[in-house]
């Protein structure tokens, strides 16, 4: 077993059964023109994770570590897409055209993980209908046949697809460990807030930790 620094105690792992979620890195949502910004967001507020993100996932993958990616989208037709979810976002909706093709449609160039972050080949990309990872994807199933017990999770937005994706994680019994500074939010205050919740209660979500300690322990 492994020991990272973290809060509120140390998180222990083993990195053969931990895997590397990153969440949500595509450029609707961290580069101009996409998603993010037509909700009236500054996405500078979120390119701050790239960094962070770009060496974990060097390290990662150096450590021999799963490495999955998400990305939140929907089929051409929408026909994946609640009306629930079509009508939210005030100005521009999902579906409807955007400098980056139409807004969270898969294919369209917006929908692609950002080109620091790519995929390497055989680090299954999961495409989620959803803020939460697991909902409607087969996950769970990838996680459980190849014998993941914990998760590094990094990505964007803090509040909202990283947050849900730690909840469900955490109620389907998976040890999670969020290091603070790959992930991020348009709004500072949410990322705080979402970290505060998960490492609240004696980790009653998961531990929360710094790239620099997970890399550290990895090595
Ligand atoms: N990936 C993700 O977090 N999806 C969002 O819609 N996030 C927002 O903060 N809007």
């Amino acid at each position: 077993m492994r020991s990272i620094k973290a809060q509120p105690f140390d998180f222990q792992f083993d990195p053969a059964t931990t895997a590397l979620v990153v969440i949500d890195m595509q450029r609707d949502f961290v580069e101009r023109g996409g998603f993010g910004e037509a909700l009236g967001n500054d996405v500078s507020l979120v390119r701050r994770a790239i960094e962070p993100c770009a060496a974990l996932l060097k390290s990662a993958r150096e450590a021999g570590l799963l490495i999955i990616h998400t990305r939140e989208g929907h089929r051409d037709d929408l026909s994946d897409c609640l009306p629930a979810k079509r009508t939210r976002g005030g100005k521009t909706f999902i579906g409807e055209p955007g400098p980056m093709g139409r807004i969270l449609v898969r294919g369209q160039p917006g929908h692609d993980i950002i080109p620091e972050l790519a995929p390497q080949p055989g680090e299954p990309v999961i495409d989620k209908p959803g803020k939460g990872a697991f909902y409607a994807t087969d996950l769970h199933l990838i996680l459980q046949s190849q014998r993941i017990s914990s998760l590094i999770i990094c990505g964007v937005t803090t509040e909202v697809c990283v947050q849900s994706t730690a909840r469900e994680a955490n109620d389907r019994g998976y040890e999670l460990v969020i290091p603070e500074d790959c992930c991020a939010s348009y709004f500072p205050e949410f990322h705080q807030a979402a970290l505060a919740m998960i490492k609240a209660q004696g980790a009653i979500v998961g531990w929360v930790s710094h790239s620099t300690e997970v890399i550290a322990a990895l090595r």
